[in-house]
């Protein structure tokens, strides 16, 4: 049994500390210190659960053996910082997010013996105060993200992840990561501006625009060295589209809620690297401006 802290509250975390409740001690970092319940919830099921709660000051420095840092795009960096003292000198480290995030700094002032991994998840849910929904549940994958995780990610991912639902291991999670951008840019958008479930994006009014989208992250992709099939990148779309049909993604609840989104992390990164290979993406570089204006608005 491992003592694993998971960051935040997010519905993410939440069903990350259900599952691994089930065989693990949970320790929920939480902003504030409160006294919550959390609860878990499928159409069949609601169960509390198991876990406890510390805020970042109660946790003494090189303390936590295993930490997961499953937050928005724009906090990763810094729960990076706020976090690295507080884990131990032989630590795991795993980070899982949506979108791409310029973590390479954080990660090299890590220690020799500190493993970094990244969990690529498309498990679909949303919170209603401290309860999560689980509402569908895409591919997962684990790979590591230095050398020392090379050695590891096979035993970690076995005590961790082996029986989530749908979750393999690569040893190259790049290609994943990209891969996962690309499905968030072909779902999170456009499900996003029209307020609609995941599953409604399979109307072919949306696909041509998809195609448009998935191309200009093929072509991307492909001048950072990194080569995609563009019917693979449509496919997995679709795919979680069908897997996650019921669920509103975590951009549509972002701005029907006016909260931030990551859109910047995802057509935003597609767009900065295209503006440096002198690529054109008119796609990505709409749903970037409608998706930026659309919450400026909202927040007036
Ligand atoms: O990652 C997601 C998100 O909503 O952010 C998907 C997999 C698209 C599920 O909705």
């Amino acid at each position: 049994m491992a003592n694993i802290h998971i960051l935040g509250e997010g519905a993410i975390g939440l069903l990350l500390a259900q599952h691994l409740s089930q065989s693990h001690q949970i320790t929920l970092i939480t902003r504030n210190k409160r006294a919550a319940t959390y609860l878990y919830q499928t159409a069949s099921i609601q169960q509390t659960i198991p876990c406890s709660t510390k805020t970042l000051a109660e946790l003494p420095a090189s303390s936590i053996d295993t930490l997961i840092i499953p937050v928005k795009a724009y906090q990763v960096i810094e729960a990076l910082r706020a976090l690295r003292p507080a884990l131990s000198k032989n630590g795991t480290l795993i980070l899982s997010h949506n979108g791409m995030v310029d973590w390479s700094g954080e990660l090299a002032a890590l220690e020799k013996t500190q493993s970094a991994y990244f969990l690529s998840t498309s498990i679909a849910g949303y919170k209603v105060a401290d309860s999560v929904h689980h509402t569908g549940q895409g591919a997962t994958w684990f790979g590591p993200l230095n050398s020392p995780a090379e050695h590891h990610y096979l035993r970690v991912f076995s005590q961790l992840f082996s029986t989530f639902e749908n979750a393999k291991t690569t040893f190259d999670i790049m290609p994943t990561l990209w891969k996962k951008l690309a499905v968030n840019i072909a779902i999170n958008p456009l499900s996003a501006l029209e307020q609609v479930a995941n599953g409604q994006l399979r109307q072919p009014k949306y696909a041509a625009q998809i195609l448009n989208l998935m191309n200009e992250v093929q072509l991307v992709a492909a001048s950072a060295g990194v080569t995609l099939a563009l019917g693979e990148l449509v496919t997995l779309a679709y795919t979680v589209m069908a897997q996650t049909a019921n669920n509103r993604s975590s951009m549509n609840q972002d701005l029907a809620n006016n909260r931030r989104t990551e859109i910047d992390a995802m057509c935003g990164y597609i767009c900065e690297l295209a503006a440096k290979q002198n690529i054109d993406v008119p796609f990505n570089q709409q749903l970037l401006e409608e998706v930026n204006k659309r919450w400026q608005l909202a927040r007036q």
